[in-house]
């Protein structure tokens, strides 16, 4: 058996500590949250707050303000970790501070952290004058016989660690963790937490503190990822220099030891949520009386530490310095002059980073991105209610002829529609697919689906959204040939794209009578 141990590595010790005013309509409502599964969740631990600030009737409201700063991460990554699962050969204890008396040491002992989870302690203590709160990842130590096991500890499947025997990489381009630690002042600090209000002049707002700490915790200017891109007192980030306009984003210096940890006092981004200009969350110092949310150059930000994160369609913000280009188009139903599909979310991925908008009542769609560089766009439209809707025996008895090659389906469209589970093929494992649907024993095509077509689509797996290029295809096409259409792909976009349109197929409505 070996013994390995990491203690606390990672873990700073940093101030929220004085700017100027951001407002604040909303919280998380977009479609994000809306639409999509969470990816990852951050769940809050509250055993270690021995001083008892989240108890009693203000700890009611702190959790809930702390709940829903977790929300507006949860909201935007789109990472997956794997679980951490100890067993008898391979055991492991959380390290950190303890956010009830700063003490480090362990944390939690062979702890089981579930696939896509960050567990994170939360506490308050008397933290030093001018120190509101402190956030940061936990290390750990561990004792193991299986090298997959410590190198998966360290990584959870992210790429760019470690060397796959548990030794961490020279050069790390991406950040893993089980979780960490926040504290919050609970002495000389008078906490405002109704996200929702404005702050009284004397408070601090706790829901903004609960941002910055979360993100330190989450490896913003903690983690050895961050660390090794700052450059000249730069975070030289691909990402965030793409969002500040510049080859690299200035960086405030903090005092002794000059941690680089925060963008520079005074630097602004639009808002995720009100997209108006305003101080990003993870500049160095909060006000009295001052509120801030996640900006955009804040998200990518924690993309250069290693987060995948989808944000919403760049604003044209005042002050706003990256470029920005659009691309533009229509949603139509299984044809170009077909209905309108609203509601279709459109994708645009460059590798970490992914924006996203979704098609009006119009089928219309504007999609802002920075200019200048790849996206690959795809199209998705979600589960809906009644799935069934369109799908009835007249489109199996379609299929039956088609199989029996006593009628074939004419259409490309048709074809794409009668092969619900994407294997390529129309044949009886779709037409028992679609009388589970029929019969309301299932909701969707998932499980009929092969795990590597599911892996492969990124659309819903009740419509197929295609390029409407492939409207261009003869009829006869393949099934394979399809798949090509089901991105687009812009290299060095500078300039705006019109008429990127998009087919929506509703798969099992063979003979197209479904409506909207
Ligand atoms: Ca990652
Ligand atoms: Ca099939
Ligand atoms: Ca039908
Ligand atoms: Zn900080």
């Amino acid at each position: 058996m070996k013994t390995r141990s990491w203690h606390h590595s990672g873990w700073k010790s940093l101030p929220v500590c004085v700017v100027s005013k951001a407002l604040l309509t909303g919280v998380w409502t977009c479609l994000f949250i809306a639409s999509c599964p969470a990816a990852i969740v951050l769940s809050i631990d509250y055993t270690l707050d021995e001083n008892g600030f989240f108890s009693g009737d203000q700890g009611v409201s702190r959790k809930a303000a702390l709940e829903m700063a977790c929300e507006a991460f949860e909201g935007i990554f789109s990472d997956h970790l794997l679980p951490i699962v100890p067993d008898e050969g391979n055991t492991w204890s959380a390290m950190g501070f303890h956010p009830a008396t700063g003490d480090p040491g362990v944390l939690a002992e062979h702890r089981t952290i579930p696939a896509d989870t960050i567990v994170i302690f939360a506490g308050g203590r008397p933290l030093p004058s001018g120190n509101v709160a402190q956030g940061g990842p936990g290390g750990w130590s561990a004792s193991y016989t299986q090298v997959a096991w410590i190198d998966q500890l360290m990584n959870r499947g992210q790429t760019g660690i470690t060397d796959g025997l548990g030794n961490q990489l020279e050069e790390i381009s991406d950040f893993s963790l089980w979780g960490g630690t926040i504290t919050f002042d609970n002495d000389s600090t008078v906490w405002h937490t109704q996200p929702e209000a404005n702050v009284p002049e004397g408070q601090f707002d706790f829901y903004t503190a609960a941002l910055h700490e979360l993100a330190h915790a989450l490896g913003f200017g903690t983690s050895d990822s961050w660390l090794q891109q700052v450059v000249d007192g730069k975070l030289d980030g691909r990402y965030s220099s793409m969002g500040y306009g510049a080859d690299a984003v200035p960086l405030h210096a903090a005092g002794e030891g000059a941690l680089f940890s925060h963008w520079i006092d005074g630097v602004g981004s639009a808002g995720l949520v009100d997209l108006s200009w305003q101080p990003t969350t993870m500049g160095p110092y909060l006000s009295h009386g001052e509120q801030r949310r996640l900006t955009y150059l804040d998200a990518l930000g924690l993309a250069d530490v290693g987060w995948s994160v989808r944000l919403p369609s760049l604003p044209d913000a005042e002050g706003n310095r990256g470029a920005l280009t659009r691309l533009m188009g229509e949603v139509r139903l299984r044809e170009a002059a077909g209905a309108p599909i609203e509601g279709v979310r459109l994708l645009a991925r460059h590798d970490r980073l992914a924006f996203e908008s979704s098609s009006e009542v119009s089928g219309a769609y504007a999609l802002s991105v920075y200019a200048n560089t790849e996206y690959h766009l795809t199209a998705q439209k979600d589960h809906e209610s009644r799935v069934n809707r369109g799908v009835d025996v007249s489109d199996i008895v379609l299929m039956r002829k088609h199989i029996l090659s006593a009628e074939r389906l004419d259409s490309l469209v048709s074809r794409v529609a009668a092969d619900v589970n994407r294997d390529h093929s129309i044949d009886v494992l779709d037409i028992v697919a679609m009388r589970k649907m029929i019969l309301g024993m299932r909701d969707d095509y998932a499980s009929e689906s092969s795990p590597q077509s599911a892996a492969n689509s990124t659309n819903s797996t009740n419509w197929r959204l295609l390029d409407a290029r492939i409207a261009e295809l003869p009829d006869q096409a393949s099934l394979e040939e399809v798949q090509a259409y089901e991105g687009r792909s812009f290299t060095g976009v500078n300039a705006d794209f019109l008429d990127v349109d998009w087919l929506a197929v509703k798969l099992g409505d063979v003979n197209g009578d479904w409506q909207p």
